[in-house]
């Protein structure tokens, strides 16, 4: 019931991590809602901390709400309100990173950006209000420090504190009520779902009651549930505990993409290993990085280039799970925040002539075998992959009579059987600078239009 996103049958959205809700407004109109996105995932809109006052405030505080007054720094209500209602004007929805496992961490105090006061130390956080017998406390959580240590025990992982982050006690009614009125309050201004941060240190049956009292969206249906669960097979949580509740992160994607995309193409057809516990393509959340993962050792991500590229198109390409594509912004320093003015607000996203973006947004969603990608897979939803063939260091595949998409590391020209009706087709990764023309046996010769970006993707509603 939590698994439709409410976009008309679209298949991708896009974290615009960080990114200011008046940018992201101009981003709907201009660029997702033509390319066909479903939707926008949103850095966390509740009020949080601000970790200093006078340097550079890092990405994470974000991610230690102080109450569920939408004043962030992305913008307040009102510019959240006038983004999410443009959005879904253009037919993209927005999707909110909900942080509410727990506030803010141990030994924090003073003010939040709407101006609230807390004190995390007395679980005091006025704004809501919590108080401190809505936590968990040590008597509730095994690990003896009192954070979560030992991710082979459930009750460790959902009682103690992550990192330190004072943690909400989910079985209270009050708890679930005043976080069901946060979504209430979200789905009102016309918001579509939710990302569930932390889902993985929530009870499901805390979470379920929580959902249970979610109001349908204004036009009717279940809002959008995805839940970031870390299962990699090395610990007591599973992702199928979440499945009647939505969509749940499948961080073993991420690996196995990897794998393939580095050169051997051909690995790619195993993508999905079932065997490795892996989520059900109807209920897996897939991506090639997220903004936690972007900054480990082990993700390809923008840095990566090309390499990265093949990851993000292929996933698009393929017909496993729900995917989310990352856009970030530049950074060395792990913490460091958006690229930000002198009085710290974020800076404008510029968008270039040539479509890429400028003042420190990297706009991986706008690099063209990304973004192009989005109408590919709105077109070949439902459809399996067929002849998948990795030849020549060129792979290629198509999705029933729908579509069909190649690649290879470097350029390429192949004679193949496209699967598609006779006809001319518009190359979409090259935007129509190419049309490729497929025979009366479905064969065509497909090579780049661009050499550096070696990939064709073409689909049958785009024919003429
Ligand atoms: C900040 C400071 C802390 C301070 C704290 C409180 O950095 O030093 O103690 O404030 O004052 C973000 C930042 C945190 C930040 C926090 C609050 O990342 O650094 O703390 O904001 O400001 C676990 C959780 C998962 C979580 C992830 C980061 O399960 O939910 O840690 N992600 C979300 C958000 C994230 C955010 C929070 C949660 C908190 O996406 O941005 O934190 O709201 C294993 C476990 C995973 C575990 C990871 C990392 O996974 O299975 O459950 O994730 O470890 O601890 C290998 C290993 C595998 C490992 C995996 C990771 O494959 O085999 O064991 O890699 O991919």
């Amino acid at each position: 019931p939590y698994h439709d996103p409410h976009c008309g049958g679209k298949q991708v959205i896009v974290h615009l991590f960080e990114w200011k809700w008046t940018d992201i407004a101009k981003e709907c109109e201009r660029y997702l809602g033509p390319k066909g996105f479903c939707g926008v995932q949103i850095s966390p809109p509740m009020e949080h901390t601000m970790i200093t006052t006078d340097g550079d405030r890092p990405w994470w505080e974000r991610y230690q709400p102080v109450s569920y007054k939408l004043v962030s720094r992305s913008g307040n209500e009102a510019q959240l309100k006038d983004m999410v209602q443009r959005c879904k004007a253009v037919g993209v929805r927005v999707f909110v990173d909900a942080v509410v496992n727990h506030m803010a961490g141990l030994g924090r105090s003073g003010v939040g950006t709407a101006g609230s006061t807390f004190n995390s130390d007395a679980r005091d956080f006025p704004g809501v209000p919590f108080t401190k017998e809505n936590f968990n406390d040590r008597s509730d959580c095994p690990s003896g420090d009192g954070n979560v240590n030992n991710y082979g025990d459930p009750k460790n992982v959902r009682n103690c504190y992550l990192v330190g982050l004072t943690d909400l006690d989910g079985s209270q009614a009050y708890v679930q009520d005043k976080v069901a009125g946060y979504f209430n309050h979200l789905i009102e201004i016309g918001v579509a779902g939710f990302r569930v941060d932390a889902a993985k240190h929530m009870w499901p049956k805390d979470l379920e009651a929580i959902l249970t009292k979610t109001h349908d969206l204004p036009e009717g249906g279940r809002p959008f549930f995805y839940h970031e669960v870390i299962d990699r097979n090395d610990g007591a949580i599973k992702v199928d505990e979440y499945y009647h509740l939505g969509y749940v992160t499948e961080f073993r994607f991420p690996q196995k993409v990897k794998e393939g995309a580095s050169g051997d193409l051909g690995r790619l057809g195993s993508v999905y290993d079932p065997g490795w516990g892996m989520a059900s393509p109807d209920n897996a959340f897939v991506f090639v990085d997220n903004h936690d993962t972007q900054r480990g050792n082990e993700a390809l991500t923008y840095k990566n280039g090309a390499e990265y590229k093949r990851a993000v198109a292929f996933m698009l390409a393929y017909n496993y799970g729900f995917t989310r594509v990352m856009s970030s912004y530049y950074f060395t320093d792990n913490s460091a925040g958006p690229p930000r003015n002198s009085d710290m607000s974020a800076k404008d996203v510029i968008i270039k002539s040539d479509g890429t973006c400028d003042n420190g947004w990297v706009c991986e969603h706008r690099w063209k075998p990304i973004g192009n990608m989005a109408m590919f897979r709105n077109a070949v939803a439902g459809t399996s992959v067929d002849n998948f063939k990795y030849d020549n260091g060129v792979l290629t595949f198509n999705r029933g009579n729908k579509g069909f998409f190649a690649m290879s590391v470097n350029s390429f020209s192949v004679s193949v059987n496209t699967g598609l009706p006779a006809g001319e087709y518009c190359d979409l990764i090259s935007e129509c600078a190419q049309k490729i023309r497929v025979d009366g046996s479905g064969r065509a010769q497909v090579s780049p239009k661009d050499p550096s970006d070696p990939f064709v993707a073409i689909i049958a509603q785009g024919g003429d």
